[in-house]
């Protein structure tokens, strides 16, 4: 879909009030010929004259629950408007402030953008970055590495709450993210390989979380030096990301955190759809029933290569 389309259609949301879904159900309500689709609530046109003058964002009413069958790879991008050649598969990478999505952002673009080790099979590789008033991170990239042109690192200024950019009016993500695609295949020797998109989210609360509109895949990064208590205050970052990433554990010691208490509290929040409680058991035999969540020290290297892993796995799954 064009970004134009995708703007007017987000704008039209803004004009709707969302309404408590308890029962968790998808709703669906359409906007000329495009039916919008949210899982969190009921969408209805604002009717009176106090709400008519607000904008409204989405209201979630509950953290929501990890949905396997409409994660990544296998959720056949049933919000996409776009084939792969006009936006590329995109990986949505969120988290509260500080967390360090950048440094993962930057270590996957050394690993990802390097073809000094002779493999050609990497998809060619675009970032687009969101901060509310700087290009900041986008700039911080393009100083660390020298592996990616820098044209392919894009910064989104939102000017606003980082969240209403990537969950509300995804327009600014979207044409980004086309323009970069566009450019990463003019740059291709294989324009057959699809191009592969990481684009971070400005720094935010945990009640953001990515529109699937425009991230074909989610990560969440939160970090231990916020408390061991952050993945049980939950949140539809922490509850429904594809992976769940659990930054610095080189700092678990210093601040206190229990690394177990943050495996039990993840594996309960992110419990699949449909399953039942968590037991103990299920937690010592990896709760085989909850969304996956890595602990990582980017910082050290540590959990990269699972991390790269599962993008690039997630990506030949939706791409091929
Ligand atoms: N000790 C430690 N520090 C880390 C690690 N990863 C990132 N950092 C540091 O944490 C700070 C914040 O990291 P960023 O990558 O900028 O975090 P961010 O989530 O992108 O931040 P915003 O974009 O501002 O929301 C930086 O000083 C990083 O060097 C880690 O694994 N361990
Ligand atoms: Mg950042």
């Amino acid at each position: 879909m064009a970004a134009t389309t995708a703007s007017f259609l987000s704008r039209r949301l803004v004009h709707c009030r969302m309404v408590p879904n308890n029962n968790n159900r998808t709703s669906v309500f359409t906007v000329g010929n495009f039916a919008v689709t949210n899982t969190n609530s009921l969408l209805v046109p604002h009717d009176t004259p106090s709400s008519s003058t607000c904008r409204s964002h989405y209201t979630y009413t509950g953290p929501g629950r990890f949905d396997p069958t409409t994660s990544g790879s296998n959720n056949n991008h049933s919000h996409r408007f776009q084939t792969w050649k006009e936006r590329g598969f995109t990986v949505g990478i969120g988290g509260p402030v500080g967390s360090g999505k950048t440094a993962l952002v930057l270590a996957l673009i050394k690993r990802l953008a390097d073809t000094s080790s002779g493999n050609k099979n990497l998809p060619p590789l675009g970032v687009v970055t969101n901060d509310i008033f700087t290009q900041e991170d986008a700039q911080f990239l393009h100083k660390n590495q020298t592996v990616l042109d820098k044209k392919f690192i894009k910064a989104v200024e939102t000017g606003g709450c980082p969240h209403a950019a990537i969950r509300e009016d995804v327009s600014a993500n979207l044409t980004a993210c086309e323009d970069l695609t566009k450019l990463l295949l003019l740059n291709s020797n294989d324009t057959a390989k699809i191009p592969l998109i990481l684009c971070e989210s400005g720094g935010d609360n945990l009640a953001a979380n990515f529109s699937r509109e425009l991230a074909d895949l989610t990560l969440y990064v939160i970090d231990v030096a916020g408390g061991d208590k952050v993945p049980r205050k939950g949140g539809p970052g922490i509850t429904q990301s594809d992976l769940l990433v659990i930054n610095k554990i080189d700092l678990a010691e210093a601040v206190g955190a229990d690394l177990d208490v943050m495996r039990r509290d993840a594996d309960t929040m992110r419990k699949a759809h449909g399953t039942t409680t968590t037991t103990t058991s299920e937690h010592e035999h990896g709760a085989a029933t909850s969304g996956p969540t890595v602990f990582a020290s980017v910082r050290n290297g540590i959990a990269l290569d699972e991390i790269q892993q599962f993008i690039l796995d997630q990506y030949e799954k939706a791409v091929n």
